[in-house]
């Protein structure tokens, strides 16, 4: 009796213990589809990247600092955008309903604009990738009143690149970017005009501002001051303020200048069927050659220029992964389940002229920073809503830097993208390797996804009362205050 009921309790214990191990691993399976299902927001809303595009890209108006006369003047402003048909969301825009023009300057050349805010908020301007001075960069202590207008003159005294403009006001950053405060700054030099790149604007060269939001009806459903996210993922891809869009382009290679302008979320951008495509750019300048590649990740704040060849089919689709919060480690196994959506479906129209029919071997040269001529180190660890451990203070500085002086910054951040203004820098290392060929441009901001070391340096002047910021480029996180402020002189 005693052995049996040994042997009776022993086999309980075991299939308690197999019971319940089967029970943890049920219970994994489910959570983890749960979480895949809510971080790749499956929603009625979202565009099936099968779905025929039926909306027209919208391309944000041109104004071109050459052919304008005195300063361009742009009105902060609500707006009303229908992003479905018929529909209406209160908004915001510059001289727009949503988003803002693009405005191309030149290097070498001032630009004149003056921005009057008609928002019943203060708001500001920083101009995002920018080498300028602290005073004209439009940081957290630039403020600009309701009615008040803010006139500034901007040197243009770097390569061509893509860049941005878009409010940074300490608390309301993440508010009035996703209410649609958002345009292109592109710089343009006689260099890279000399290449025989796609570049001629809304045909052959078209900028992307790549959002994500949340729809109800049809409608944008406002960003929720109530009850302010940690960091808003949404479930819809918006592209220029247009939804699952189409463009009609030439029968040559075109030119998508994509920038993620979203309050958190990265995306892994691709193309349908795993064509390949060449990265030229990244934020503040061309690659030396144009790169070839599958896939490209975008976080907040990034720009990359990429060229689709559309002498080779009739349509092409640029689809994008709605990345979950980290794209690496634990989140990563998530990622098969999330759903892609259509960023552009691209579709020749052989009326249009074949403008760029060869791709330069090389795009520029890039003398890089050495290592052995470093002066400064500084290490920035990015955590816990702080850096170094500390939150932004208006009234503190956090460091200061030397004119021209060589530093090298190491980034210690998991999930966090990092961005600092008055410069671009170069990647020395990205979790202890060189970085890939397509990272080894000029940039300002970086995902590092655990350490990655640059090499920069700083050629204007930040005072005190006009410092520089390095903060996350997660909205909300900025808003909490992970932010520090630095001075150069
Ligand atoms: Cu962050």
């Amino acid at each position: 009796m005693m052995t049996c009921f040994r042997h009776r309790k022993g086999a309980l214990q075991r299939q308690n213990g197999f019971v319940s191990r089967r029970v943890i691993l049920v219970i994994i399976i489910v959570s983890t589809l749960l979480v895949a299902l809510i971080t790749a927001g499956l929603s009625m809303n979202a565009a099936p990247p099968t779905a025929v595009a039926k909306t027209p890209l919208n391309i944000p108006t041109l104004i071109d600092s050459r052919s304008h006369d005195g300063p361009i003047d742009i009105e902060i402003r609500e707006g009303e955008h229908e992003f479905y048909p018929g529909v209406k969301t209160k908004t915001s825009g510059y001289n727009a309903e949503y988003l803002g023009p693009t405005i191309k300057m030149y290097n070498g050349e001032s630009t004149d604009i003056q921005f009057t805010n008609n928002l019943d908020e203060p708001t500001n301007i920083h101009g995002h990738g920018l080498h300028v001075v602290g005073k004209i960069d439009g940081g957290p202590q630039n403020k600009i009143l309701p009615g008040e207008t803010w006139r500034v003159t901007i040197p243009v005294r770097q390569q061509a690149s893509t860049n941005w403009y878009h409010p940074h006001l300490k608390g309301s950053t993440a508010q009035q970017v996703h209410s649609g405060l958002a345009g292109f700054y592109l710089i343009e030099d006689e260099h890279s005009q000399s290449l025989g790149l796609p570049n001629t604007y809304g045909i052959d060269d078209i900028p992307l501002v790549v959002q994500d939001r949340t729809f109800v009806d049809g409608k944008m459903t406002p960003y929720p001051t109530n009850n302010m996210p940690e960091d808003l993922r949404e479930d819809t891809l918006v592209v220029n303020g247009t939804i699952n869009p189409y463009a009609m382009v030439p029968q040559s290679f075109v030119r998508l200048r994509l920038l993620n302008g979203s309050n958190a979320r990265s995306y892994e951008f691709y193309l349908e069927g795993e064509q390949p495509f060449y990265k030229i750019a990244t934020e503040g300048g061309l690659l030396e050659a144009p790169v070839e590649i599958t896939s490209l990740k975008i976080a907040p704040g990034e720009r990359n220029d990429i060229v689709v060849d559309m002498s080779i089919a009739k349509s092409q689709r640029v689809l994008a992964k709605l990345l979950p919060q980290s794209y690496n480690g634990f989140n990563a196994v998530l990622i098969p389940f999330s759903q892609s959506q259509s960023v552009l479906e691209l579709r020749v129209d052989n009326a249009l002229e074949a403008l760029a029919s060869e791709l330069p071997k090389q795009l520029n040269t890039i003398t890089p920073y050495l290592e052995k001529d470093v002066e400064v180190e500084r290490v920035f660890e990015l955590d816990d809503m702080s850096i170094n451990g500390q939150q932004m203070d208006m009234k503190i500085i956090n460091h200061e830097s030397k004119l021209g002086q060589l530093e090298k910054w190491t980034i210690n951040s998991g999930r966090h993208p990092f961005h600092m203004h008055g410069t671009s820098f170069l990647i020395l290392s990205m979790n202890g390797n060189p970085p890939a060929p397509e990272d080894q441009g000029w940039k300002d901001t970086i995902y590092p996804n655990g350490t990655a070391e640059i090499l920069l340096k700083f050629d204007y002047e930040a005072t005190e009362q006009w410092p520089y910021m390095y903060h996350c480029h997660i909205l909300e996180h900025e808003d909490m205050g992970m932010m520090g402020q630095f001075t150069v002189k």
